[in-house]
């Protein structure tokens, strides 16, 4: 066992949500991680790992990590605390659970997750079991890729694109609304390889982010327009006769519709509405119609909008106007999740749940929730998740999580800016601590992690913890007495996903990681998953849900474009958006001295001509504010956008009482797909102080 070991090197998973799901070697002294490397065995990966990872031991061993269960003291928010015992947490949160329970029913309770651990048992599996089985209120995990998601499969079905291995092919790669560089770095090595046998690479971005930078071509555009740029691409396609009837008449439905459709978006059109010179939509149309394999990376940045699912379902479409799904290296990517897709039903048990009708809340609007659901939340479970600097709105969140009638646990590894509203707070192991199965949205390999480390001081894993739970609430199905093991057999045997096939336990524990079965590339065309079976250019199913049924700009609700620009009566003139930075992963990291140091201090990208306009120099400490709040950040002067928007990158946590969360800004509005967060269309004044 890895855990018993003083000495030596031992593989690893990294357990961030990040596509890449490295391959790791925790390199252990005296019981003691003392280096983390990337394990050079790693197909993918292939030992090369971020900075922030290569720092990981900075948070496994950080003074204030949380390492036993404590109870609130002082006001809610403040963060006071003491020590209690596990058995005192357990039995006070069950005994609450059973008198709201009893009292409100069990939908008075909402547990609230993401994905800060992707251990599959911790986050879907153990978890989920217990709030079945409790039959609380369900959360609709709508805050990352819920709206492209949406779009991608109204178009394609299946939540599949091209494999990572391919793209060495390509020949042009757009990477569109996602900053790789930080976000997905093994693709920019595959990249980099295909550019050493001729590949363009374009990347398409509201600003000119690290990815941005390297490209061959960078295209500047206005937040929420990129719908549009890609209907004037299919404009100039059809009428240039850079389609591919024959793949058109096989594998889609409605281009003859799209094709008359299209007409209206013009170049000089979708060049007033996207700030794209007219002459720069056709380049880049006839460039991705003559050059193959062309391969389209869509991010996860140009989704956060009111019209995201619109968008990704728009650039979906492309490769089918072109046939470049049949081309290796062609094709398009916007998550692999659905290849590795494991037996949900088998892990999560949601025929546990006595009344699946329970009430579902959005976790994009979990402020408005606490604050005015009738009837109302009484409690809230909080886990691998930190609403209080990630969610939209953070005044309403904080408002909400201030309530003195409501009970809130939170497990995690810090006393997070949520953590300090806890009634309780318990502590979570880090991921290199306990058992968990990992797969990739972005590569096809299974991995498995086991201890290394054994758990630090009274940390439990979040398994342990929902079973702990679970017994002391009287539940007695089996179910919560399965081990790690089990449940990843269980995960493991799903004949519905046939990629899965010859993944087993066994396998993964003398492997550490093991490919999919991957189907050749022209069963994918069979396996498309729409109603029609085939590429919906023409959705029918999106005209049932109100949205238009053939791909179509629609402008945003808060913000503009170009040919709607602020006017005197706007208020707030300048579009705000607030993407990840490089040494965080979301709000993790945000609280580690290293990763802090290595990305300085939270900055607002500014253009000149807004920069002059109000009479800011480049270094100066600025406000930046709109209605729902304000934030105080260093101004950077650059040219690396259009003006009119600004930009400040990473989920910094609260300071010194100094308001750092860009989320203070932003709305908690639902985007037109999949429940998804629209962090990026809202709009703000900026002022020196
Ligand atoms: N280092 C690091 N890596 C991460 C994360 C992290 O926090 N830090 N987070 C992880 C998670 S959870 C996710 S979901 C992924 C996200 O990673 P990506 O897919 O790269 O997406 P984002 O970084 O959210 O946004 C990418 C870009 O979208 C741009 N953008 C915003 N609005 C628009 C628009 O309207 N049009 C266009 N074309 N571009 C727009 C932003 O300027 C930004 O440069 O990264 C994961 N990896
Ligand atoms: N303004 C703005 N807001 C955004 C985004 C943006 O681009 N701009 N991005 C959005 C996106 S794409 C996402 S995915 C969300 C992400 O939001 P979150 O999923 O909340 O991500 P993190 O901020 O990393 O918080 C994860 C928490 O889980 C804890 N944790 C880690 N491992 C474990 C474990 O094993 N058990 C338990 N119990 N806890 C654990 C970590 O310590 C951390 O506090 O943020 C969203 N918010
Ligand atoms: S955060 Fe991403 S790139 Fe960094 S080690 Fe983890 S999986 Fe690899
Ligand atoms: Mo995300």
């Amino acid at each position: 066992m890895m855990v018993h070991e003083e000495n030596g090197v031992f593989p690893a998973v990294c357990p961030l949500d990040c596509p890449d799901t490295c391959g790791l070697l925790l390199h252990k002294e005296k019981g003691r991680i003392v280096k983390v490397t990337g394990n050079p065995d790693h197909p993918i990966t292939q030992g090369a790992i971020c900075n922030k990872v290569r720092n990981i031991t900075e948070r496994i061993y950080h003074p204030q990590r949380v390492l036993y269960p404590m109870r609130r003291t002082g006001p809610k928010g403040k963060g006071e605390f003491e020590r209690i015992t596990w058995e005192e947490a357990i039995a006070e949160i069950t005994q609450r659970y059973k008198e709201l329970i009893e009292q409100y029913g069990p939908e008075s309770i909402l547990p609230y997750s993401f994905y800060g651990n992707m251990g599959i048992l911790g986050v879907d599996g153990m978890d989920r079991r217990f709030f079945h089985r409790l039959g609380s209120s369900q959360l609709e995990q709508g805050i990352c890729n819920a709206a492209g998601n949406t779009g991608w499969k109204y178009t394609m079905g299946f939540g599949g694109g091209t494999s990572p291995e391919d793209i060495l092919q390509a020949k042009l790669i757009i990477v569109w609304g996602g900053n790789i560089v930080s976000t997905n770095m093994h693709q920019v090595a595959l990249i980099e390889k295909a550019r050493k046998q001729g590949a363009k690479l374009v990347v398409i971005d509201v600003h000119c982010n690290r990815t941005g930078q390297r490209a061959d071509w960078f295209i500047p555009l206005y937040p929420g327009t990129d719908s549009a740029l890609a209907l004037g691409m299919m404009h100039v396609l059809f009428e240039q006769g850079l389609v591919n009837e024959a793949f058109m008449q096989r594998y889609t439905l409605g281009h003859e519709q799209l094709r008359e459709h299209v007409r209206q978006y013009t170049p000089e059109r979708v060049a007033a509405i996207t700030g794209v010179p007219a002459a720069d939509i056709v380049a880049l149309a006839q460039l991705y119609g003559e050059v193959s394999p062309a391969y389209i990376h869509i991010g996860n940045g140009l989704q956060h909008h009111d019209n995201g699912g619109m968008t990704v379902r728009t650039i979906t479409c492309l490769p089918a106007l072109t046939g470049q799904w049949l081309i290796p290296g062609g094709g398009a990517y916007k998550s692999n999740g659905a290849y590795g897709k494991v037996n949900s039903d088998a892990l999560e048990r949601p025929d546990l749940r006595a009344n699946p009708e329970a009430r579902t809340i959005s976790m994009n609007q979990i402020g408005e929730a606490l604050l005015t659901l009738t009837p109302k939340l009484r409690a809230l479970f909080v886990y691998c998740s930190n609403p209080a600097v990630v969610a939209p709105d953070t005044a309403k969140v904080e408002q909400g999580l201030a309530r003195e009638d409501l009970f809130t646990v939170v497990h995690d590894l810090f006393l997070t800016d949520t953590a300090r509203f806890a009634d309780i707070v318990l502590p979570a192991t880090s991921s290199f601590e306990n058992t968990d199965l990992y797969t990739s949205y972005w590569h096809h390999y299974v991995q498995i992690q086991e201890p290394v480390l054994p758990a630090q001081g009274e940390s439990k894993s979040n398994v342990e913890l929902f079973k702990l739970l679970a017994a002391a609430m009287g539940f007695e199905e089996e179910v919560f007495k399965d081990s790690e093991e089990d449940m990843i057999r269980q995960a493991l045997n799903y004949a519905d996903n046939p990629y899965l096939e010859g993944i087993t336990l066994e396998g993964l524990q003398e492997k550490r990681f093991l490919k999919l079965n991957m189907a050749p590339k022209q069963n994918y065309l069979e396996r498309l998953t729409t109603p029609s079976g085939k590429i919906e250019l023409y959705s029918a199913r999106m005209a049932e849900a109100g949205l238009p049924p053939l791909p179509t700009y629609i402008r945003v609700q808060e913000g503009y474009d170009g040919e709607r620009r602020p006017g005197e009566q706007d208020t707030y003139p300048l579009m705000f958006i607030s993407p990840p930075n490089h040494h965080f992963l979301n709000s993790s990291f945000a609280n580690v001295g290293k990763h802090m140091e290595m990305e300085k201090q939270p900055l607002l990208q500014i253009h000149p001509q807004d920069a002059e306009l109000r009479g800011i120099a480049d270094g100066d400490e600025v406000i930046v504010w709109n209605d729902r709040g304000r934030y105080e950040v260093k101004a950077s002067v650059t040219d690396k956008m259009l003006p009119g928007t600004v930009v400040s990158q990473g989920l910094w946590w609260e300071q010194e009482g100094k308001p750092r969360r860009a989320n203070a800004l932003t709305p908690d509005r639902l985007a037109d797909m999949g429940g998804g967060a629209v962090f990026f269309s809202t709009v703000v004044e900026v002022r020196r102080p």
